[in-house]
C-alpha cells in the first residue's frame, strides 16, 4: 500500500482535526508575519529612493506627533501576536495531556527500527495499525540511543529516551497509510528507520486484532513474566513480609528510604526493575536484585503493563514461583520479531 502522500509532497498528508488545526496556526501566523514585515520593507525601499544621496527633497523634520499613531502601531502587533501565543499554548497543553480513555500502544525505538505493540500483545515492527476516531497514546522509550517519533500526517514529533518513557497522543479522522519516521539522526541506517501508519476504521481494526494472532495480552503476558523472573518469590500477592504488594501501586505515591515521596509512574517502575537500589524505598530493607540487562526492554514494558493494571482486574499471583519455563511459548521474543519483515505482516484488505 502506498502511503496517501500529498501528489506534490511539499506539505504532507494530514489525518487529524490537530493536524489541520497546526496548519491553519502556522499558515495564520505567517500571514501575520507578513503583515507585519513587509510594509517596513516598503516604507524603507520607498524612503531609500526617495533620500537618496543627491536628491533634492526636504530633508526638515517634521513637527507632527500623534501619540495614538505610535500607541496603535505598538500594541496592535502586540496584541495580535499574543492571540497565536494563547493559541499556540493551548494546542501545546492539548500534546501534553492526553485524555484518559486514550486507547494506549507502546513503543520501543530501537536502531534502527519502531516496534509496536497493542494491549491485546498485538506487536508489530516499523508498522502501526489504530482506528479513526478514538485517541491514540503511543508511550515510548528506546532500546539504545536517542530517537525520535514523527508522525508528519498528525504534525507531531517527539523524542524516544533510553531509560525513561515519553509519550505522545493522537487521534486519526480518516482511514489511509501515512509514513512514520524517525527524526533524530541515530546512526548509519537512521534513514531507514521509517515505517507505516495504517489508519483503519474501527471495524476493520477490530477484525485485525482478531486475525493478529495474539495469544497474550500485554499485562497476561507481563504476568507470566512476573513469575518467569522469580518476582513472586518476593512479591507474593497482598502479602507484604518479604517485599511490598504491588497491587494498586500504579500512579500512587511512594515514600522513599532517604525521605520524601515519588509518584509510581511507568518510569519509577521500570527504574526499580532495573536499579532497585536507585530509589530504596521506606520500611523494607533493600534486597531486590538487580535486572539491569537481564530483561529486555520489550519484556521490561510488559512487566510494566501487568504492574499498571489496576487490582481489581488484577490478580497478583499468590502462589510461589512456578518452576515454568520463560515467556517464549507465550510472546515471541524480540529476536524472532527482529527477523520479521515489514512486508510479511498479516496481509489486510
Ligand atoms: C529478593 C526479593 C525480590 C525479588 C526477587 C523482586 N523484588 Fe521487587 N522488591 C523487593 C523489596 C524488598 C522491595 C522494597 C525495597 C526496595 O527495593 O526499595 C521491592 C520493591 C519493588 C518495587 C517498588 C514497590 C513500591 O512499593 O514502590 C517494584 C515495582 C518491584 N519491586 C518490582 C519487582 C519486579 C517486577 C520483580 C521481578 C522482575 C521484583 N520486584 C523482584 C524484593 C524483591
Ligand atoms: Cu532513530
Amino acid at each position: 500500500m502506498n502511503p496517501n502522500d500529498h501528489p506534490i509532497a511539499l506539505w504532507p498528508a494530514s489525518a487529524s482535526a490537530s493536524a489541520v488545526e497546526t496548519d491553519w496556526l502556522i499558515l495564520a501566523f505567517t500571514v501575520l508575519t507578513l503583515l507585519l514585515v513587509v510594509p517596513i520593507f516598503i516604507g524603507v525601499t520607498i524612503f531609500a529612493i526617495r533620500y537618496r544621496d543627491g536628491n533634492k527633497v526636504n530633508r526638515q523634520h517634521s513637527d507632527r506627533r500623534d501619540r495614538m499613531l505610535e500607541l496603535g502601531w505598538m500594541l496592535i502587533p502586540f496584541t495580535l501576536t499574543l492571540f497565536f501565543f494563547a493559541w499556540g499554548a493551548r494546542m501545546f497543553m492539548d500534546h501534553k495531556n492526553p485524555p484518559a480513555n486514550a486507547t494506549r500502544i507502546e513503543a520501543i525505538g530501537k536502531q534502527w527500527m519502531w516496534k509496536f505493540q497493542h494491549p491485546g500483545g498485538e506487536a508489530e515492527i516499523n508498522d502501526l495499525h489504530v482506528p479513526t476516531g478514538e485517541p491514540i497514546l503511543i508511550n515510548m522509550i528506546s532500546q539504545d540511543v536517542i530517537h525520535s517519533l514523527y508522525i508528519p500526517a498528525m504534525r507531531i514529533q517527539v523524542e524516544t529516551l533510553p531509560g525513561r518513557y515519553t509519550q505522545l497522543w493522537f487521534q486519526a479522522d480518516r482511514p489511509g497509510t501515512f509514513r512514520i519516521y524517525c527524526s533524530e539522526f541515530c546512526g548509519t541506517d537512521h534513514s531507514a528507520m521509517d515505517g507505516l501508519l495504517t489508519v483503519m476504521t474501527p471495524a476493520d481494526y477490530s477484525d485485525w486484532l482478531a486475525h493478529s494472532g495474539s495469544s497474550a495480552s500485554m499485562a497476561e503476558a507481563g504476568k507470566s513474566l512476573f513469575s518467569a523472573y522469580g518476582c513472586t518469590g518476593c512479591h507474593r500477592g497482598t502479602d507484604t513480609d518479604r517485599a511490598p504488594t504491588l497491587a494498586g501501586l500504579y500512579g500512587r505515591p511512594v515514600r522513599l528510604a532517604g525521605g520524601g515521596t515519588v509518584a509510581a509512574d511507568d518510569s519509577f517502575l521500570r527504574d526499580k526493575i532495573q536499579n532497585p537500589g536507585h530509589n530504596p524505598i521506606a520500611g523494607y530493607p533493600q534486597v531486590m536484585p538487580s535486572f539491569n540487562g537481564i530483561i529486555p526492554e520489550d519484556e521490561l514494558t510488559r512487566l510494566v503493563a501487568y504492574i499498571r493494571q489496576p487490582p481489581t482486574t488484577r490478580k497478583l499471583s499468590a502462589l510461589p514461583t512456578p518452576l515454568i519455563e520463560a515467556p517464549p511459548s507465550i510472546v515471541a521474543p524480540s529476536s524472532v520479531l527482529a527477523q520479521r519483515s515489514p512486508l510479511a505482516e498479516p496481509s489486510l484488505p
